[in-house]
């Protein structure tokens, strides 16, 4: 399964949880920043700073916000400075597709919440639009307002 990456400056792509894991840096053990997690995973910042690099050289921009949505429509949006040790776990210690959580699952150590820990990753999103940088951290299902929740809303 691919995973679509929008990113507001670098642009889109479609990549494979092993092209983004071959820029991702050296892969480690998910135990090593995440202790009862396993599996191999790659550095978030690490990751998007190698892809960004290769798609335009010299621009360097840091994004303010990561946001990811899973196959489920569960989503996280957290803001840059709480990924300094996020990862995503991308495989089964023995390289074989994730068991839980496929394709890709993030981790943010040391974040505000373990449920930020989204599974499942479909997309990822890079904003910088310094309006996204402050707001804390969130999580959650994508609104999903019937007819009739509209219906019943107050005029
Ligand atoms: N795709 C997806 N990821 C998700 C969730 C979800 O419902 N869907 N729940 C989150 C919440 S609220 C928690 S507490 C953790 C639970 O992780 P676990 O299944 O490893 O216990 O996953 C998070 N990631
Ligand atoms: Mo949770």
């Amino acid at each position: 399964m691919n995973i679509r990456v929008y990113d507001e400056i670098y642009g889109e792509a479609l990549l494979t949880v092993e092209d983004m894991a071959s820029a991702g840096g050296e892969s480690f053990d998910a135990a090593d920043r995440v202790p009862g997690a396993a599996g191999r995973a790659f550095d978030v910042k690490t990751w998007h700073r190698t892809w960004s690099a290769a798609r335009s050289a010299g621009q360097d921009r840091e994004p303010v916000r990561l946001q990811v949505e899973a196959a489920d429509e569960f989503q996280a949006s957290v803001p840059w400075s709480e990924l300094d040790k996020a990862l995503f776990l991308y495989a089964q210690a023995d390289g074989s597709p994730l068991a839980k959580g496929y394709p890709l699952r993030l981790y943010v150590p040391g974040g505000s919440s373990e449920c930020l820990n989204v599974k499942s990753v479909v997309t990822v999103r890079l904003l910088y639009d310094e309006a996204e940088r402050e707001p804390e951290a969130t999580y959650g299902f994508k609104n999903t307002i019937s007819l009739d929740e509209l219906k019943r809303k107050p005029q």
